[in-house]
């Protein structure tokens, strides 16, 4: 790895495999844009580390030049909350799709925002589960009617993330487009800043199972009220949203949590308190 900081540049974060999303997949200007965050951050490859699920988006630790695991599906949150309470010095990023973070890592995602662990978490959202072939997720729209998979639609709300996260306590919460790649790096330079857990939700189109979404290109727009710290605002804002406002929407100010310090204890010490 090269870890002259000087030199870093985006294509010193990328690595050697090849993806093998479909092509025109939204995933490519995200790992574009992961890549000129780090590069614009000056941030040495071999402290980061990138944690997955699974999915087509959760493949992309594999395309980054930083340490990384691709893990079990929907554990992507409490894998990499593990690993910055044990490496704090790491910078820690975690990346999937709506399928992971949303359906099956809903519980998790719920949690991380309130326990407010220092990481980046980076959503690729498609609402759709595009590795499994297009059923529909929890950000889908109810009266999607695309996928044989689920005839009528699927009839019910879909969930907001950036409401949820504001409600369960994350620090930092933004919308980016795919589309701008150099807008969504901004975003990400901001998130990786921001002290405590960092949330962005990333428009990236499902090019094959959601070919309409194309349309984001031209359909996602600049949010007009952006940056705020007041948490009543933001809530206001977002009732209003339409899933297509694109900024960094509340720069929260909760301290980070870290495990007390503390003696350890012996597990021998500890069943002691349960004996009967
Ligand atoms: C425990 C478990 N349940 C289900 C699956 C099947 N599965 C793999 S990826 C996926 C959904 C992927 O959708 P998403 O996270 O939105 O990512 P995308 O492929 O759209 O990027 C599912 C249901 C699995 N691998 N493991
Ligand atoms: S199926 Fe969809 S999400 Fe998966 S690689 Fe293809 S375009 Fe991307």
């Amino acid at each position: 790895m090269d870890t002259a900081t000087t030199k870093l540049t985006a294509k010193s974060y990328k690595s050697e495999i090849k993806p093998v999303w479909c092509p025109g997949c939204g995933d490519y200007a995200v790992l574009s844009a992961i890549t000129k965050a780090l590069a614009e951050m000056r941030i040495a490859p071999e402290t980061i580390a990138t944690i997955s699920g699974i999915g087509c988006s959760s493949r992309i630790p594999a395309y980054l030049n930083t340490y990384g695991f691709h893990g079990v599906h929907g554990r992507a949150l409490p894998l990499a909350i593990g690993l910055k309470l044990s490496r704090p010095d790491l910078t820690v990023l975690v990346a999937g799709g709506d399928g992971d973070g949303f359906s099956i890592g809903g519980n998790h995602f719920l949690h991380a925002c309130r326990r407010n662990v220092d990481l980046t978490y980076i959503v690729m959202d498609n609402q759709v589960y595009g590795m499994t072939k297009g059923q529909a997720s929890p950000t889908t729209e109810a009266d999607w009617l695309r996928s044989k998979l689920t005839p009528g639609g699927p009839r019910i709300n879909p969930f907001h993330p950036l409401v949820i996260a504001l409600a369960s306590g994350a620090n930092f919460i933004a919308r980016a487009s795919g589309a701008d790649p150099n807008g969504t790096a901004k975003i990400l330079v901001e998130a990786i800043a921001h002290p405590g857990f960092s949330f962005v939700q990333i428009l990236s189109p499902c090019v094959t199972y959601r070919p309409e979404q194309r349309e984001w290109k031209k359909t996602a727009r600049p949010a007009a009220d952006t940056h705020t710290s007041d948490i009543a605002q933001a809530a206001r804002w977002l009732l209003k949203d339409d899933n297509l406002n694109v900024g960094v929407l509340y720069l929260g100010d909760r301290e980070p949590f870290t495990p007390p310090s503390q003696d350890t204890i012996e597990v021998s010490e500890l069943e002691q308190e349960f004996v009967l």
